[in-house]
């Protein structure tokens, strides 16, 4: 028995006492919101919950949402059967403010970047953050592989894109396996916001609670498919905010 719900093209599943929560949306107040149930066949009722917003409970396979008020609201979908239930939950998964309008923005490219390792000055740290994707930054030696990119100010951001090695010509046994992304608003202590285990793409988009960040990590922790342990990212993307929030 699991409940797995969609926003956006993201999955989030939940199996009992295993809650993970992949996308998190910033809207503006009124913005609809739709969410899509992908629970398990088996499953005999669903039971949303949005506090706070336009429909506060519902029973539809893909509710549709806003909410009229600035703030952040939690989003609650359990499943049953016979068998049993599966709830996934999250606090602060959506942020409604009237200082979003339309797209995200692009906050990090051109910036200032640094990386823990590169293997020479043409496929150093700033070609991760160029917007060419067909230059990369690439890391060789020991994992884990970090860059850090200053966004040059405190931003609000909510979503990372990575450009892996498929997605500059080379094969796809070469994408980035595993890494995470971290953020901080002083370059000192770092948060986790994302973690990818078995990512197989060339292409990913990590989403994720709206956070204040200076700078923006991602640490490459299982450079390939396999025992490669060269990093090769040919672009980094972070959108969000173009101010705090
Ligand atoms: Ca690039």
């Amino acid at each position: 028995m699991y409940a797995i719900f969609e926003t956006g093209g993201k999955q989030y599943t939940a199996t009992p006492g295993d809650i993970l929560f992949i996308e998190k949306l910033d809207v503006e107040p009124g913005q609809e919101i739709t969410f899509e149930s992908l629970c398990s066949a088996n499953t005999e009722t669903l039971a949303w919950e949005f506090p706070g917003a336009s429909v506060e409970t519902s029973s539809d396979v893909s509710p549709k949402v806003s909410y009229a008020a600035e703030g952040t609201y939690t989003v609650k979908v359990t499943a049953k059967n016979a068998s049993g239930e599966a709830v996934a939950e999250k606090a602060g998964l959506i942020t409604v403010s009237s200082k979003v309008s339309g797209e995200l923005a692009l906050l990090s490219q051109g910036k200032d970047t640094e990386a823990t390792a590169y293997v020479n000055e043409n496929e150093a740290p700033p070609f991760a953050v160029d917007g060419d994707v067909t230059k990369k930054w690439c890391a060789t030696g020991n994992p884990p592989h970090a860059l850090t990119i200053d966004l040059g100010g405190v931003k609000a951001v909510s979503e990372v894109h990575i450009a892996h090695a498929e997605a500059g010509g080379e094969g796809s046994s070469m994408n980035t396996k595993a890494y995470t992304i971290l953020v901080s608003t002083d370059g000192e202590e770092f948060t986790e916001v994302v973690k990818v285990t078995k990512n197989m793409a060339g292409e990913t988009v990590d989403t994720f609670p709206v956070v204040n960040a200076r700078y923006v990590k991602l640490s490459v922790e299982k450079p390939t498919q396999g025992s490669d342990t060269a990093a090769r990212i040919y672009e980094v993307e972070v959108y969000g905010l173009d101010e705090a929030l």
